[in-house]
């Protein structure tokens, strides 16, 4: 017989987030059954304080901010499994945790990601301008990423951590983007690395309805 008992995480967030997916997936890492419960980032049911997707209910608790939340889980109950005890270790993936958060996401959402899914998903035309105006910064992007992967293997070389699990949205949400597919094929390392966590039983359970 199924399990019925209601899931564990509730993720009020829209279904083709890349933080939402952030979430979903430590729950996948974690065993945490979960559910998201369709939520647009600027509207009245959005309890964020600051208009953003996801908003997590988990142990009687609400979280907001997909880091604490993804620690918050890992913590409570994976036995910190996504996150290096060894300080050092520690220091680079939270580094690459900042560097996905606080520019890899604006770069390559603003420009590119967001662009193709106001054309795809919303049937607006595609601001062509737009995109032109942000490919040099999305390669000087994908550039840094690929330099740190083949100089010393980065986050990579930490084996699968909280620094894949934000990694992974961000860069496969270019992937699927005309332009970032080709700048990504590219990028030996990073092609490679995207590849690498494609066969991960909680990337596949994560999978967006347009990757299908
Ligand atoms: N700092 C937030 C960022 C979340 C975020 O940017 N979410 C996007 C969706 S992937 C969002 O809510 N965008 C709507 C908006 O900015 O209006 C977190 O870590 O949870």
């Amino acid at each position: 017989m199924g399990d019925t008992s209601p899931p564990q995480v509730r993720i009020f967030g829209t279904v083709i987030s890349t933080y939402t997916r952030i979430v979903e997936l430590t729950c996948e890492e974690a065993g945490l059954s979960h559910e998201t419960i369709a939520t647009a980032a600027q509207s009245q049911q959005n309890r964020h304080p600051f208009g953003k997707v996801p908003v997590v209910e988990v142990d009687g608790l609400e979280l907001i901010e997909s880091v604490a939340i993804a620690q918050y889980l890992d913590n409570a109950h994976n036995d910190s499994a996504l996150q290096p005890t060894q300080p050092a270790a520690r220091a680079v993936m939270d580094k690459w945790i900042a560097l996905a958060n606080n520019y890899l996401f604006p770069i390559f959402e603003n420009g590119l990601v967001m662009p193709w899914i106001m054309h795809r998903v919303g049937g607006f035309p595609l601001d062509e301008d737009k995109v032109q105006r942000a490919l040099p910064t999305v390669s000087r992007a994908l550039g840094y990423i690929e330099g740190e992967l083949s100089e010393d293997g980065a986050w990579a070389s930490l084996g699968f951590t909280l620094a894949d699990v934000f990694l992974y949205p961000i860069v496969r949400s270019v992937q699927l983007t005309p332009q970032g597919r080709v700048g990504i094929e590219q990028c030996e390392r990073l092609h490679g690395w995207l590849a690498s966590c494609e066969k991960r039983p909680s990337i596949v359970a994560t999978r967006w309805e347009s990757e299908v």
